[in-house]
């Protein structure tokens, strides 16, 4: 029988830089968990990432190894993704491993992204010992829809919905301000300014007057703000608010999701956050193009009114459209005021 390739100290080290890459945020990037072991199997640090813009999960731990003022010379990392290869929003992770002198590498799967992969091979040309596959089931689990979006050259998407306990955006007479509560709606102004872009329908962007801005926590406008997407052929008001004046601003004919993300990947959209209204949710959830969903249900029924989905092509339960809880990322579950918010994702197919 061959050796087992992985150690006991790295089996449990792969577990525990699973649980830390949970702890991270959805969107463009994916979950990143990291564990540094010294040569007799004992942790030297841990890392995580979280969220696209900040340090990969290699680099914040190396970065706590430092902090601690461990000798990383000859160390373990027990990483949950392969190191990354490329110059991106940060530095490649290959070379900071490779300049902190480090011995070896055990990854759980390969990097799907084109631009970022090839550090498991850097590593090994810089004399590094490289083995992968230690949780490569919980690993690929973990960021299963980023990596179909991946490989779909599309963005990953986020539909937030907001409704009353029996699932309802509006009242029978129209109005709709509001059914959350101001926490809530602060709640999303902070999704809002993690993703690449917020899409709305002509519809909405008419009824509402929406900015589609992402805003701080004092309600100013943040200084980096988001493609503000409306699909749809309606002609909207000139002054409507989501034109804005930053020229950040994009009307899409037509309501197909898949040419809408399509477009939207190739102007370097990564994340999209679809905000409605109905029509357009549903357009997006039939297209099996949504890959989290986040929900404020508000403590009121209104019994009529307009359904937060339509056109979901759902006729018999068992084509219901079926989600799993998603508990990274701040939990699945959480009260936010009054409201509750819930985190999904989708039932594999
Ligand atoms: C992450 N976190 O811990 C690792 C990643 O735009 P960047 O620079 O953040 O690069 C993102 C890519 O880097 C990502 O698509 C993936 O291919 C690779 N590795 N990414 O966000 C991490 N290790
Ligand atoms: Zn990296």
């Amino acid at each position: 029988m061959p050796a087992d390739p992985f150690t006991p100290g790295e089996v449990s080290a792969m577990d525990r830089a699973l649980d830390l890459a949970a702890r991270g945020v959805r969107g463009a990037n994916p979950l990143v968990g990291a564990v540094i072991l010294d040569a007799d199997g004992a942790t030297l640090a841990t890392g995580y990432h979280r969220g696209a813009g900040t340090p990969h999960a290699e680099a914040d731990a190396l970065a706590n190894a430092r902090a601690a003022g461990a000798d990383v010379t000859g160390a373990t990392m027990v990483v949950t993704l392969e190191p990354c290869n490329h110059t991106g929003r940060t530095g490649p992770c290959s070379q900071a491993i490779i300049n902190a002198g480090l011995g070896r590498v055990v990854f759980a799967v390969g990097d799907p992204n084109d631009a970022a992969a090839g550090g498991a091979a850097a590593l090994r040309a810089a004399g590094i010992d490289v083995a992968s596959g230690l949780g490569a089931g919980p690993a690929a689990e973990l960021n299963a829809r980023w990596t179909a979006a991946t490989a779909e050259r599309r963005p990953f998407i986020t539909l937030k919905l907001a409704s009353s306990l029996d699932g309802r955006i509006a009242a029978e007479d129209g109005s709709s301000q509001w059914i959350t509560g101001p926490e809530a709606r602060r709640d999303g102004q902070r999704l809002r300014a993690r993703v690449d872009a917020i899409l709305a329908g002509t519809g909405t962007v008419i009824a509402d007057n929406p900015r589609l801005t992402a805003r701080d926590a004092d309600g100013g406008e943040s200084r980096r703000q988001p493609l503000r997407v409306v699909v749809g052929r309606r002609q909207i008001p000139e002054d409507a608010a989501v034109r804005g004046s930053d020229g950040r601003f994009l009307q899409l004919a037509g309501h197909d999701p898949a040419g809408v993300a399509a477009d939207l990947y190739g102007r370097g959209v990564r994340h999209v956050l679809v905000e409605g209204g109905a029509t357009v949710a549903g357009a997006f959830l039939q297209a099996g193009l949504v890959d989290e969903l986040v929900v404020y249900t508000a403590p009121l029924l209104l019994g009529a009114g307009t359904g937060s989905v339509t056109g979901l092509g759902v006729h018999t339960l068992a084509d219901a459209s079926r989600w799993r809880w998603d508990h990274a990322a701040g939990g699945a579950t959480a009260m936010v005021g009054d409201d509750l918010r819930l985190r999904l994702e989708p039932e594999p197919a």
